[in-house]
């Protein structure tokens, strides 16, 4: 049965039957020193913060029975999927591709481009490397997500700004409903984190829902009781 979560611009119905939770890029090349978040000049330390949040996340979709989907910013080793636009932006000490601190920056399969221990994919759960900023660009997720009749996402991860709200937006477009939860995602810059998230809920919520972490407990533990 469909139930009610507190969120901005207005309650979020959530019906269990139909939705997943993904956790965006939750990987080392962004969240630790050495990898590709650090090489663009981004203070990383600031992402750690919410590993514990994302976790317990991940435990309630877990305790649930819920589907989880894991992304990760990956190219492949010939990096035939990532575009010179994309490997030559700006003037980064090393490159996408380049040998870093924690093996080959964002390269699938390398140290750093692993998913934190804390919240690695376990068993069942759907794992996807992109190489874009959105989910959804060629992944083929939108037709896996279809086939188990998912229709509403839960967002965490990083950064709220970039691949979280790329990946919104897209599958706002893809016709899903989308909840992002506050305190399980956050960028290398405070304001536009908050940015971000107003964007996303004004105009009614042109882009989705959003909303801490104590609620979406709250709304799963109210159903519980209620049945
Ligand atoms: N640079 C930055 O904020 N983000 C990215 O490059 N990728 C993701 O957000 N995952």
């Amino acid at each position: 049965m469909p139930f009610f979560v507190p969120a901005r611009p207005y309650d979020f119905a959530l019906d269990p039957r139909h939705i997943a939770l993904v956790v965006i890029d939750m990987q080392r090349d962004f969240i630790e020193p050495g990898g590709f978040g650090a090489v663009l000049g981004n203070d990383v330390a600031r992402l750690t913060k919410i590993v514990p949040t994302v976790a317990a996340l991940i435990s309630l979709f877990r305790a649930h029975g819920l589907p989880v989907v894991h992304t990760r910013e990956a190219h492949r080793p010939d990096l035939s999927d990532c575009p010179p636009a994309k490997r030559l932006r700006g003037k980064p000490g090393l490159r996408i591709g380049d040998l870093g601190a924690m093996g080959r920056i964002l390269v699938a399969g390398e140290p750093g481009n692993q998913i934190l221990p804390e919240l690695a994919p376990v068993d069942g759960e759907i794992v996807v490397d992109k190489p874009g900023k959105g989910m959804f660009w060629a992944t083929g997720l939108h037709e896996t997500l279809s086939a188990r009749g998912i229709t509403q996402l839960v967002f965490a991860g990083v950064t709220t700004e970039v691949c979280v709200q790329t990946s919104m937006r897209e599958a706002n477009d893809r016709g899903y409903e989308c909840l992002l939860i506050e305190d399980a995602t956050e960028s290398y810059f405070p304001e536009f984190k908050a940015a971000a998230i107003e964007m996303i809920v004004a105009q009614g919520g042109i882009v989705g829902w959003a909303a801490p972490l104590a609620d979406l407990e709250k709304g799963f533990a109210e159903a519980m009781v209620h049945g």
